[in-house]
């Protein structure tokens, strides 16, 4: 086997954010740049001699080109085997799955989620542990310091391993073993849900659309609810996985996947629709007229969960990052089940999963999970409702309508504020921070500050800190105001806004979201002075 040892030098600016290293396609295509991060991976796991890993991506451009540079880094750096999705693919759920059920050291996988994809688009680099998550903020700060001090990587020169090809292949000292992407991931899914019961509720009549937005999930959609459940051909829509993901952003939500909510709002709406994102950990839930915020969904899979095979024992608790809101708490508080909130990245979840405090965990930007695997995954939350709906008999309309009179509504809205000038942006922050401790007691476009809080998080597992993960302002009444920067973007600063009103009153409940929030998000403008520190009027998204 030859291997090259190439020197290098280290690369600014390659830190891992909220989910792995994010940049632009052509920053990652820059010579050394994609080898300098993966050597500075094995680095800072202590090498990869003997080790298995899983590798797979989500499809788009560039997915091909560094699957056979990982691989070929892999085999110099001495790794035992790799077992990787057939041309390169695997979902991020069905990579974390892998990684748990071969009891592999780790996996490498190749996405930028959400982001669109392309030469002039966005690409990741995400490194997941041997429980199957996302890299803890230790390693991640590892894998960085390497990178500042990386000299040389190693590579094995060899021609490109055929990835179509499912099975064995030798490659130096190191075999790869090229998997089905679904099929492991689908009888996972088998034993957690109840496939008689959804393949009856379909054969009913039951009508679902699913948009993989041409995507990774193309084909375990495809493979699970047309194959294995019924659904007739033509159910999962832009169901082809295309590296452009077909011009669009795959990221389920109204904005993204507006062809989709006009379909379920207009004539002919089926009884229930989805979508989900690039790597497949995201989704959006849909009925017919009634779109259901992440926050209401992971809510009311919580209320719901012991219906299915999977959670048929009960929830252990309930775990949501801190900016999703308070539906979930609510169910947790009516059935005597702790609930932790944690700060926005599906990392903080790994240590309550895996010491079996929670069960369940979710987030405001699409993302909802168990401990099945330890990253969001959005087939299964389609599953899920798909199989409370088969046992509850009932339109997801209905099921909302009871689920707000039981527990109430947390009406819900996010404002991203994209590409903003990233030291405005900074500063609209640190200029909060500092005056945090005076806002209690002062009113804003006619609210009243109760609370403001800097929000910092102690694992409860291994005691690490996390501090300044949003400002958190809490106003009499009920309402609450989250602020903060995504850790996502490739391209100046995006603000979240995150606004949330709790209403009780059954004639309270069917009001329109943005009536109801509007006064809150006048105050936090007044209070952050939005507009005039990032000269936007309004925000360029809301969810
Ligand atoms: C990632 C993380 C999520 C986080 C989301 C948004 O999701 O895994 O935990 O909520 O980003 O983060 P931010 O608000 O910092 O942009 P994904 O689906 O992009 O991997």
């Amino acid at each position: 086997m030859q291997i090259s040892r190439h020197p290098t030098r280290p690369i600014e600016g390659q830190v891992p954010g909220t989910s792995g290293l994010r940049k632009k396609t052509r920053v990652f295509m820059q010579s050394h740049y994609l080898e300098n991060f993966i050597q500075s991976i094995w680095n800072a796991i202590g090498g990869l001699e003997g080790k298995m890993l899983v590798l797979g991506g989500d499809g788009r451009y560039f997915n091909d080109r560094a699957a056979q540079v990982i691989l070929r880094m892999a085999a110099a750096s001495g790794a035992r085997r790799v077992i990787v999705g057939r041309d390169g693919l695997l979902s991020t759920p069905a990579a974390s799955h892998l990684i748990r059920l071969h009891g592999a050291d780790g996996g490498i996988i190749l996405s930028a989620s959400h982001n669109p994809g392309g030469p002039e688009a966005d690409f990741g680099v995400k490194f997941n542990t041997a429980n199957g998550g996302p890299a803890p903020e230790s390693l991640t700060r590892a894998i960085h310091d390497e990178s500042l001090r990386l000299s040389e990587y190693a590579i094995f020169e060899a021609a490109d391993l055929p990835l179509g090809q499912i099975g064995e292949h030798s490659f130096g000292g190191m075999t790869v073993e090229v998997v089905d992407p679904v099929a492991d991931y689908r009888a996972l899914m088998a034993r957690l849900f109840d496939f008689e019961a959804i393949a009856g509720l379909i054969a009913g009549g039951f009508r679902l659309r699913f948009d993989a937005m041409h995507a990774v999930t193309g084909p375990y959609a495809r493979d699970i609810l047309e194959t294995a459940l019924g659904a007739p051909a033509g159910s999962v829509v832009n169901a082809v996985p295309l590296p452009d993901f077909g011009g669009g952003h795959p990221d389920p939500n109204p904005v993204w996947a507006r062809d989709l909510v006009a379909h379920v709002m207009g004539p002919g709406a089926p009884d229930f629709a989805a979508a989900s994102d690039g790597d497949g950990d995201r989704n959006m839930i849909l009925g017919r007229g009634i779109y259901v915020t992440p926050s209401d969904s992971l809510a009311v899979l919580a209320a719901n969960a012991h219906l299915t095979p999977g959670h048929a024992q009960g929830l252990r608790g309930i775990a949501r990052s801190m900016p999703t809101s308070r539906a979930a708490d609510r169910v947790a508080a009516a059935r005597g089940l702790p609930c932790f909130a944690t700060p926005t990245g599906w990392k903080f979840f790994g240590n309550l999963l895996d010491a079996g405090h929670v069960t369940l965990c979710g987030e405001e930007s699409a993302g909802t999970g168990s401990d099945h695997v330890r990253e969001k995954d959005g087939l299964w939350a389609v599953l899920m409702w798909l199989n409370i709906l088969a046992v509850r008999r009932m339109s997801v309309a209905d099921l909302m309508a009871a689920h707000w009179a039981e527990f109430g509504r947390n009406y819900y809205t996010r404002h991203d504020y994209e590409g903003i000038d990233s030291a405005a942006a900074a500063g609209l922050m640190e200029d909060l921070r500092v005056r945090l401790p005076s806002l209690p007691g002062q009113d804003f476009a006619g609210l009243r500050v109760a609370a403001a809080e800097d929000f910092a998080y102690t694992d409860p597992v291994d005691g690490s800190v996390a501090t300044g993960q949003g400002i958190q302002i809490g106003f009499d009444g009920g309402a609450r105001a989250v602020l903060r920067l995504s850790g996502t973007g490739t391209e100046g600063a995006t603000l979240r806004l995150y606004l949330e009103q709790l209403r009780e009153a059954p004639e309270d409940l069917h009001a329109d979201p943005a009536e109801v929030l509007a006064p809150v998000a006048r105050a936090a403008d007044v209070l952050a002075g939005i507009k005039a520190r990032t000269g936007r009027t309004a925000p360029d998204v809301v969810t």
